[in-house]
């Protein structure tokens, strides 16, 4: 099974949370990706032009988070504004907001032999005051609920909590279910 992505830290995680089920490789690409709202749109036209190149069964992750008091931005752009302006831009935006509510999202699109689904995991949370911890993109100024350690103080643990865990734990049990058929 391969992963595609020009992002390594998305792949790192997948890696982490399937390796007792598959061995995941890294496929680095920056494929185009279509612009719109709706990660799930974007995916899946994604996933469906990367099936001409890529043979053998493979999938692709769209993420972002979505800031209530900022109507939902970065959203769809959060690779695009976190490049631009960082978790300090972010965080200067919120400056004065007590509305610290937010969302991250992670939208996997598996494409096989008998075509493509589509697994979400959706995690709410809040914007921190200030960046704590490491981790990579937003890590350090997102804390999920039910935590009360951004993501970045959470390292490994980040699994249990996140957007990503949500949507591998979907995508976990149809590969479970469809390996014990040999349709993979
Ligand atoms: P692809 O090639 O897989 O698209 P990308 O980094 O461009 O890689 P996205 O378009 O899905 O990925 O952008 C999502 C952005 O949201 C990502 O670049 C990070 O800035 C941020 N992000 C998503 N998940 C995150 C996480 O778990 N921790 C921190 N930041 C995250």
């Amino acid at each position: 099974m391969i992963f595609a992505s020009s992002n390594r830290h998305k792949y790192e995680e997948f890696r982490r949370m399937l390796s007792d089920l598959i061995d995941l490789k890294f496929l680095e690409v920056d494929y185009l990706e279509p612009q719109g709202e709706d990660t799930r749109e974007i995916v899946v036209t994604s996933a469906k032009w990367l099936s001409n190149y890529i043979r053998e069964p493979f999938f692709i992750e769209d993420s972002g988070l979505f800031i209530e008091a900022l109507n939902g931005f970065p959203g769809p752009y959060s690779s695009y504004v976190f490049k631009k302006i960082g978790n300090e831009g972010v965080l200067k935006l919120m400056n004065g907001v007590e509305n610290r509510r937010a969302f991250f999202i992670s939208v996997i699109a598996l494409s096989y032999g008998r075509g493509i689904e589509v697994f979400e995991g959706r995690v709410q949370g809040t914007i921190a005051r200030e960046m704590r911890g490491g981790g990579w993109g937003f890590d350090p100024i997102f804390i999920p609920n039910g935590s009360n350690k951004t993501y970045g103080e959470l390292g490994d643990e980040k699994d249990r909590f996140s957007h990503r865990g949500a949507s591998c734990r979907k995508l976990r049990e149809f590969l479970m279910r469809f390996e014990s058929d040999r349709l993979l």
